[in-house]
């Protein structure tokens, strides 16, 4: 990346809204070729970054480091680490959401990963994109809310989720993630992404939705509520076809 992440997303946002590709890895070296072919696919269809990251990080740092190297011999969109833990670092990656889950009740979220992540990201030399990471409670009990224990946004009161987004914003976060989980039942509420991109706008801070988005319905609804930026994960594991169609309808 010649001008960096940073610059890339936003001159890329002048544009329209924005896609990025989930991988979530897991340790078994027989999927780097599956992760691979989802990124080139990803990027053919027109997606704008590929995160990789999960709830655990199961996998050692050398398999990560492969699975990144292979994904970045094949395409030329950024690829991001959205890590759970100072142990989803890699070397390998353009940039990093430095991220800081703000609704966990454990320190390990808040700022703990953070300081031993932070001496690693300095010797590497990597981008980071400072991010407020936010669980919105999607019905049940998602991998992420339960490995990052959180105390799930309520659904029914938006305000919440927006006084944590300007807390964000007013620390100098640069993007704000509301995030249902990977493969929640419900996705975050078309009218807390509205109130909160009301809220914001005026930072700057970027709006990141994610979590259980399926269909290209549902992903342009959210778009339209005030999303700058989608995140799909599940679907293009599942059917690469239905990722397609989500991106073309935010594109379009
Ligand atoms: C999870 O928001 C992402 O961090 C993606 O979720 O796997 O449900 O698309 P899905």
């Amino acid at each position: 990346m010649e001008k960096g992440v940073m610059d890339y997303i936003k001159n890329k946002r002048k544009s329209g809204p924005l896609h990025f590709t989930l991988i979530d890895p897991v340790c078994n070296n027989d999927n780097i070729d599956v992760f691979t072919s989802v990124a080139i696919k990803a990027e053919k269809y027109g997606s704008d970054a590929i995160l990789i990251g999960g709830s655990f990080n199961s996998h050692l740092s050398s398999e990560l480091d492969r699975i990144i190297s292979s994904i970045k011999e094949h395409i030329n969109i950024p690829v991001i680490l959205f890590p759970s833990s100072h142990s989803g670092i890699s070397k390998h990656a353009d940039a990093i959401f430095f991220m800081s889950l703000l609704n966990s009740r454990s320190p390990t979220y808040l700022i703990e990963e953070q300081v031993k992540g932070a001496p690693i990201i300095k010797k590497y030399g990597i981008e980071t994109l400072p991010m407020g990471y936010l669980i919105i409670d999607s019905g049940s009990v998602t991998s992420v809310a339960w490995a990052g224990d959180a105390k799930p946004l309520p659904r029914e009161k938006p305000e919440f989720t927006v006084a944590y987004s300007l807390a964000a914003s007013y620390f100098g976060m640069k993007f704000v993630y509301l995030e249902a989980g990977s493969g929640a039942k419900k996705c975050v509420p078309n009218e807390m992404i509205s109130a909160v991109k009301k809220a914001i706008k005026e930072t700057g801070t970027m709006l990141i939705v994610g979590g259980g988005v399926r269909d290209e319905k549902a992903a342009l609804e959210k778009i339209e509520a005030g999303a700058d930026i989608l995140v799909t994960g599940t679907i293009g594991e599942k059917n690469l076809e239905k990722m397609k169609k989500i991106i073309e309808a935010i594109k379009s």
